[in-house]
């Protein structure tokens, strides 16, 4: 944590975007071949922001189907392979597919950083059930909400899944955070780092509860992070997710190392200077909250 002061101290706002910059211009070390055939451009909320075919997501490929695209990646957390599948905000189109996704990857947490419409733009689909009771079919996937809870910056729905198919049922809680515009940085980091806390306590409560045969992985199945493309508020919660956990673990970290590997698997993570920015000031201040720092520091 010295170190992480120190290297600020050094760099000062100025450094810290360069840094960024530094990593920005490196090119992700992977191909977009599937991203980018003619069916699943349809798929992608925006034709610049595709997901690399080493760490996509597939769906599980049904009777007359010729895609398994789904703008989606698998995310490497701390000391956890796939804590992660980062995406974009669903689309009408899509709807069934992150559906269908959630339920294949045992999905318990599903966390929103975006509202569906910002500054009188359209920024993601309204892809479950918005009204508590409310229930809503997509594909062989029906959503039911049962409960929402609201919080001053986020609200909490507790959904059950029905697969009709199947008629296997189960709960996944699904997190929306309010106040975070896209290309911008959170009004506070303390409100952010709660919202965290609180998704974390919810998955890992969810997957102690979960059914043994499901535990395929320490940690339990990725939870899915969104926004509106999926790449720059996701990135940075992920990011901050991952330094927090550093933090904690070793008393140490490293941002600069962390977003490099996180651009390899979701492509573009963290879209401007100020979100990477605001990575190192959230330690910061999550740091001296946790009495590792002194004011002064
Ligand atoms: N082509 C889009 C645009 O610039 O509008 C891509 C884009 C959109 C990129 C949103 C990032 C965005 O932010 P976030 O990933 O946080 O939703
Ligand atoms: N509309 C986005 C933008 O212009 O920022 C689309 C985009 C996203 C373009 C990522 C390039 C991107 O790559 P990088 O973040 O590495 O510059």
């Amino acid at each position: 944590l010295t170190e992480l002061v120190a290297h600020m101290a050094r760099l000062q706002r100025v450094g810290i975007h360069q840094e960024y910059d530094e990593i920005r211009r490196e090119t992700p070390p992977g191909t977009f071949h599937c991203a980018l055939t003619t069916v699943n451009q349809e798929r992608n909320r925006y034709g610049d922001v595709l997901c690399l075919d080493q760490t996509r997501v597939h769906l599980r490929l049904r009777r007359n189907e010729i895609s398994d695209y789904i703008n989606a990646s698998f995310m490497d957390g701390y000391k956890q392979k796939k804590a992660y599948i980062g995406t974009q905000g669903p689309l009408e189109k899509t709807y069934d597919h992150f559906w269908r996704m959630v339920w294949e990857q045992n999905v318990l947490v599903i966390v929103m950083t975006t509202r569906t419409d910002e500054g009188g733009r359209h920024k993601c689909g309204q892809y479950w059930p918005l009204e508590q009771g409310g229930q809503e079919v997509y594909g062989h996937i029906a959503v039911v909400n049962q409960r929402v809870e609201r919080y001053p910056h986020y609200n909490q729905t507790t959904l059950e899944l029905h697969n009709t198919e199947n008629c296997e049922q189960r709960q996944v809680t699904h997190f929306q955070y309010l106040s975070w515009p896209d290309y911008g940085v959170p009004t506070s980091a303390v409100t952010l780092i709660d919202f965290l806390g609180a998704v974390k306590r919810q998955q890992k409560a969810a997957v102690k509860a979960m059914k043994p045969q499901w535990m395929s992985q320490q940690g339990g199945p990725p939870m899915v992070v969104h926004c509106s493309a999926g790449i720059g508020r996701t990135g940075t919660l992920c990011a901050l997710d991952i330094c927090l956990s550093q933090l904690q673990d070793m008393g140490t970290l490293n941002v600069c190392q962390t977003v490099r590997r996180m651009r390899t698997q979701r492509a573009f993570s963290i879209q401007t200077p100020e979100q990477y920015y605001f990575c190192y000031m959230a330690i910061l201040e999550q740091a001296q909250r946790l009495g590792l720092l002194s004011a002064s520091q």
